[in-house]
């Protein structure tokens, strides 16, 4: 599984595509590295992020990161709680990074599948299938805010993954660690016990704290047991 998961990361690394045959110009390419238009009458499951704007100028999303399962689709009900225009867009980082230059340049609207635009106190959906593993992104794109913290990373894992249940015993946001207290970790061959784990992503230490109850996915990564997804 770990191999599967490392080449497709491999191939979202390499495989970024040109940015002319993305969805822009008027293309019916609606099959992206990220996924595609999902039906929803067929979600899976619901995902609801608020955007707003902090007192101390920050601009963020909230939850901070995102995982799912190949193969998953999934309903976004998106709010806009902040007092400025604010864009919900999933893709590749490459490709938001190539993006958010050309929207510095003009002034751009995305009307794309995978993106949606909102007043402030708007809500509005976006239903997505997720066809590859791999670590993508959601960001807004508007000038300025994508540095001022709206951007997040979207893991998408193989569709095999089992959670397991753990309770967090301590959490170290200087060495990037956590403490879990779980159940038998199935997918790794390990019984019940306490261990350190390394995270995907430092911006899942932000949401747990020591005495948390949760249910989570590890997977070794580079010899490393590192918490991938949690709920
Ligand atoms: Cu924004």
């Amino acid at each position: 599984m770990n191999k599967i998961l490392s080449t497709a990361l491999i191939a979202t690394l390499f495989a970024a595509p040109a940015f002319a045959g993305g969805t822009h110009g008027g293309g019916h390419h609606d099959e992206m590295e990220v996924g595609k238009p999902g039906d929803a009458a067929h979600a899976d499951r619901e995902v609801v992020v608020i955007m707003k704007e902090t007192d101390d100028g920050e601009m963020l999303f909230e939850p901070a990161n995102l995982s799912f399962s190949a193969g998953e689709t999934v309903k976004f009900v998106i709010t806009n709680e902040g007092e400025l225009e604010h864009e919900f867009v999933l893709d590749t980082p490459e490709r938001n990074v190539h993006h958010k230059e050309l929207m510095a340049k003009m002034d751009m609207e995305h009307d794309d599948p995978n993106s949606v635009r909102l007043d402030p106190g708007a809500t509005g959906e976006i239903v997505w299938t997720f066809s590859n593993a791999g670590t993508f992104e959601f960001a807004c794109l508007i000038p300025g805010h994508y540095e001022s913290g709206m951007h997040g990373p979207v893991t998408v894992l193989q569709g095999d993954m089992t959670f397991t249940a753990g309770m967090v015993k301590k959490v170290d946001p200087k060495s990037g660690k956590v403490t879990i207290k779980h159940e038998e970790l199935v997918d790794l061959d390990m019984p019940a016990m306490t261990m350190v784990f390394r995270v995907a992503d430092d911006a899942m230490l932000d949401q747990l704290k020591a005495g948390d109850a949760i249910e989570f996915v590890a997977q070794r990564i580079k010899g490393k047991l590192t918490v991938v997804a949690v709920k």
